[in-house]
């Protein structure tokens, strides 16, 4: 099995990011600016915005991080998100989520502007994507496709399974797979909680997509031979042999598929990297478009 070193790629994309970013210095150009909103003390969260901020510095951005209590109203943080939509020295932000529960997160992404909705999860930008009209991809799923794209490995054709339906993996990485182009043209089955045999779908997949949340949940049992794995869970486990207390690892278990898969992704390494470049891609498209 080929590994697909997610932080291989991640450094070698931000090479070319940082290398337009000098190009743009050098003309006096609107250096690209991205703002990360985060809410409460989730750990997670704060892990993947550090690691936005520490590539956004690694590329030559510019970042701003505002964080608050998770005790912030709706109205509070919509205030925030109003002030980041007409504030003209930030060409796009983020709110990290999950959100605490009495926020909708509907609201939010609602009050984002689309112009600087980098994650493209407002559903202007979502229904760009579905529609294939140039505009800001939802950062998981275009990690995924940069990893497809420069791995040369083919979707055309192929029976893809995606494991989980969510707004802002599942969903949008079915649509962008099934659609024309050089990634895409797959032939893609969404499977979900209320799937009746997953384990049949999963043994007809050229190409599976895990999103689910359970840590070590696929199989080499579950897999057809030769396919590719790409593996989205980030699960936090206890390991007490561990400083921290825990390790990460995937919804798959990627020992034991090792043997049997073409290509894989590892956890941690692998599709996480990819989702903040792929921030940062749309970061830099958001201020080039500033500036036309
Ligand atoms: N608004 N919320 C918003 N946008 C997003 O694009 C996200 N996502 C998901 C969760 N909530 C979000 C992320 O940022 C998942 N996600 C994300 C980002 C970075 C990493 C993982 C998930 C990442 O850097 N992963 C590292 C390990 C991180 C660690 O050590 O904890 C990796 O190697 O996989």
């Amino acid at each position: 099995m080929l590994s697909i070193d997610g932080r291989a790629l991640s450094k070698e994309i931000k090479t070319e990011i940082r290398e337009e970013v000098d190009r743009i210095r050098a003309n006096n150009g609107n250096i690209p600016h991205l703002a990360a909103v985060i809410v409460g003390d989730n750990p997670a969260s704060e892990s993947y915005v550090k690691n936005k901020v520490k590539s956004s510095d690694e590329v030559g951005f510019e970042s701003t991080v505002i964080k608050k209590d998770e005790n912030i109203s709706e109205e509070e943080l919509i205030e925030i998100i109003h002030g980041l939509n007409n504030n003209s020295d930030v060409d796009g932000f983020i709110v990290q989520l999950p959100l605490p529960r009495h926020i909708d997160p509907d609201k939010i992404t609602l009050a984002i502007d689309p112009a600087k909705d980098v994650d493209g999860f407002h559903p202007y930008n979502f229904g760009r994507m579905a529609l294939g009209i140039d505009t800001y991809l939802p950062a998981t799923p275009y990690g995924i496709v940069m990893m497809l794209d420069r791995y040369n490995i083919s979707t055309e054709g192929k029976q893809v399974v995606v494991v989980g339906r969510s707004n802002i993996v599942g969903m949008p990485i079915s649509i962008m797979l099934a659609k024309k182009g050089k990634v895409g043209n797959a032939t893609v089955t969404i499977t979900h909680s209320r799937t009746k045999n997953l384990e049949a779908q999963l043994k007809k997949a050229d190409i599976i997509i895990a999103a689910i949340g359970r840590a070590n949940y696929i199989k080499a049992e579950h897999i057809k031979e030769g396919a590719v794995v790409i593996d989205v869970g980030i699960n936090r486990v206890q390991d007490e042999s561990r400083k921290r207390g825990y390790r990460l690892v995937g919804d798959v278990d990627y020992e034991d598929i090792k043997p049997k898969a073409s290509y894989a992704t590892p956890v941690p390494g692998g599709v996480g990297p990819m989702t903040v470049t792929a921030l940062l891609m749309n970061t830099l498209k958001a201020s080039k478009n500033k500036s036309k």
